[in-house]
């Protein structure tokens, strides 16, 4: 049976500058703290790094053929800040301009919807030196840097997300520093969610000033948090993972606040947290619509060894992909209605979805079943949500292609497009061709 979608439903693809881009140093591109922390050794599994990844920079003109072939109707990428701004402020770099506009041509003249991140995670090192994200300063220039981009991307592109998962920047690259720029502090993790969480703010009354027509939102990472057991401190254990990696976000933003339970839990482990009323009235400027990341839940436990939340998830044995996540397809069904529920009927798109498995190219053709499955199975609940009256309107698979996964390098491939990276030769799997299928159809066929 084909559960169809809504007619004018977006269907595209995900990817993000630093993970496909290459061309690290051309054309006078400043460097990145990611470019900063992968030449680091140690800090990536095999030692890799994002100088040359899928070197779309010189191939996204092939890349965008791709999509075409793809079927897609959408394409979500984001936009390296140290392209624009070799220093995080300052003048602004033309060259690095031109190639999103070139981009943005190439796909708009293919009748693909561009959707614009203006930050997945490339931090200018020359900020990061005047205290990152930690510092609210950054804020003020993450402001300026969507300013002109507005000005002069805002008539080609459509949608605009503002940062892409501040709670796994913040957490991993300041808080356990498995992440660029490496930092371990709790404290200054909780300064750089505040000044992330400003800086949205800032870039969403920065869009407003300037009435382009189009929209902008923000995408954030949600995971569902079930307790390991009908024990109080699991259950209480779930609440404050919840708390931290969820509610910390949505509720500022959709409620004004920040949750005053985990402020009360960082008071009490000697982290202080001030809030100025004006930044609020920034980070909860209404904004048109949400994006959702979902990957997976989280069954957690109490752990009195970890620090601040005395939680920790469960690490799935069975059904599970190579990221270690369990596939669990209801949870996005779950997470959907609980939006709905807790912050209202927002818009919403499906910013991030897709899984990692071992891909082995052979006679020129990658065979991924798992993946086609692990798709299927959480369109279907998408589906659902849309019949039981959630306002979803994209579903953005990640990835276009695969590409440099953080701290995992290479090793991950997550891509529906697999890339022979001597060659740098773009294959698409058999899950490409299930999802161009897919938006053909308009729906998913159980
Ligand atoms: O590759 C990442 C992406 O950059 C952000 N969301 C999760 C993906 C898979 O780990």
């Amino acid at each position: 049976m084909l559960y169809e979608f809504p007619k004018d439903f977006i269907w595209g693809c995900a990817t993000a500058s630093y993970q496909i881009e290459g061309a690290f140093n051309e054309d006078g591109k400043g460097p990145s703290i990611w470019d900063v922390f992968t030449h680091t050794p140690g800090n990536i599994i095999d030692g890799s790094n994002g100088d040359v990844a899928c070197d779309h920079y010189h191939r996204y003109a092939e890349d965008v053929k791709l999509m075409e072939t793809l079927n897609l109707k959408a394409y979500r990428f984001s936009i390296s800040w140290p392209r624009i701004f070799p220093e995080g402020k300052g003048s602004v770099n033309k060259k690095g301009l031109d190639f999103y506009k070139r981009l943005v041509d190439a796909l708009n003249s293919a009748s693909i919807i561009p959707f614009a991140t203006i930050y997945h995670w490339d931090l200018p090192q020359a900020l990061e030196e005047k205290g990152g994200w930690a510092d609210l300063d950054t804020s003020k220039y993450f402001a300026d840097y969507s300013y002109v981009l507005f000005k002069e991307l805002g008539d080609s592109i459509p949608f605009w997300i503002t940062l892409n998962e501040p709670a796994v920047f913040t957490y991993l690259g300041y808080g356990i520093g498995v992440h660029a720029p490496g930092k371990k502090d709790s404290g200054l993790a909780t300064k750089a969610t505040y000044s992330a969480l400003l800086a949205h703010g800032l870039a969403v009354e920065a869009y407003r000033s300037l009435g382009v027509k189009g929209q902008i939102g923000i995408t954030l990472n949600l995971t569902p948090m079930h307790s390991a057991s009908n024990k109080e401190e699991d259950i209480l254990s779930a609440r404050r993972m919840d708390l931290m990696w969820n509610r910390w976000f949505l509720d500022p933003i959709f409620k004004g606040s920040f949750p005053q339970e985990f402020i009360e839990l960082l008071a009490k482990n000697g982290i202080s947290f001030e809030v100025d009323s004006e930044h609020m009235k920034k980070i909860s400027l209404k904004i048109d619509f949400l994006g959702v990341n979902y990957y997976t839940r989280n069954i957690v436990m109490y752990d009195p060894k970890v620090p601040l939340i005395n939680a920790r998830s469960i690490e799935p044995t069975t059904n599970k992909t190579e990221m270690g996540w369990e596939i669990y397809p209801e949870g996005l069904y779950e997470l959907l209605t609980s939006i709905k529920r807790d912050y209202g009927n927002i818009p919403l798109y499906i910013t991030e979805n897709g899984s990692a498995f071992k891909d082995e190219l052979i006679d020129e053709k990658v065979d991924d079943p798992e993946r086609e499955d692990y798709l299927k199975r959480h369109f279907y609940q998408a589906y659902r949500a849309i019949k039981d009256g959630i306002d979803l309107k994209g579903y953005f698979v990640w990835s276009l292609m695969d590409n440099f996964e953080w701290a995992y390098g290479y090793t991950k491939r997550f891509g529906i497009v697999y890339v022979d990276y001597p060659t740098q030769k773009r294959i698409i799997k058999r899950s490409g061709y299930y999802y161009r299928k897919v938006i053909e159809y308009n729906g998913v066929e159980l």
